[in-house]
């Protein structure tokens, strides 16, 4: 039998995770979170791409390429996209696949333009304020989710 394919998808900045701003982000790295994901999946027996993008169009054309790739679920991270894009919205309601989104810290602590989410009512769930666990949290629960079904 074929391992399911999931996908996490990193938005902008999310690439310089642990080097800036531990006060917000914490002190891992972005290899570090991916490694861990796909440790996770190794030993759920699925398989795993991690991808990142600081740009808008660049993270639409993932979103499209994960749905021709057969992708069963995406665990993203949309960054300050979360907040302004409709572009990726529009990617992620076209494609269908089910998706979990995930911030690291929790945005309603936060500014009050971070409240508002372009995603949260097309996710399967939210997950804000657990640091680089809500990553895990979020992978394994599309994980379980796919096996009930
Ligand atoms: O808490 C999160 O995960 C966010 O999605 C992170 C975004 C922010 O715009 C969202 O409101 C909440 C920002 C990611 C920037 O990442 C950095 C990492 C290290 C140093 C500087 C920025």
């Amino acid at each position: 039998m074929v391992a399911r394919l999931f996908w996490v998808l990193h938005g902008p900045n999310l690439n310089r995770l642990g080097l800036r701003e531990p006060e917000i982000y914490g002190s891992t790295t972005l290899e570090e979170i991916n490694r861990r994901l796909h440790a996770m999946a190794l030993a759920d027996g699925v398989e795993l791409d991690c991808h990142q993008h600081n740009h808008e169009g660049g993270l639409v054309d993932l979103i499209h390429q994960a749905a021709a790739r057969g992708v069963h679920g995406i665990v993203i991270n949309p960054a300050a996209y979360t907040h302004t894009s409709i572009a990726m919205r529009d990617a992620l309601a076209a494609v269908a696949i089910p998706f979990v989104e995930v911030h690291i810290s929790n945005v309603h602590r936060r500014e009050p333009f971070r409240h508002q989410s372009y995603f949260s009512d097309l996710a399967e769930a939210v997950i804000c304020g657990l640091g680089p666990e809500g990553y895990e949290a979020g992978l394994k629960f599309l994980i379980r989710r796919g096996q009930k079904s």
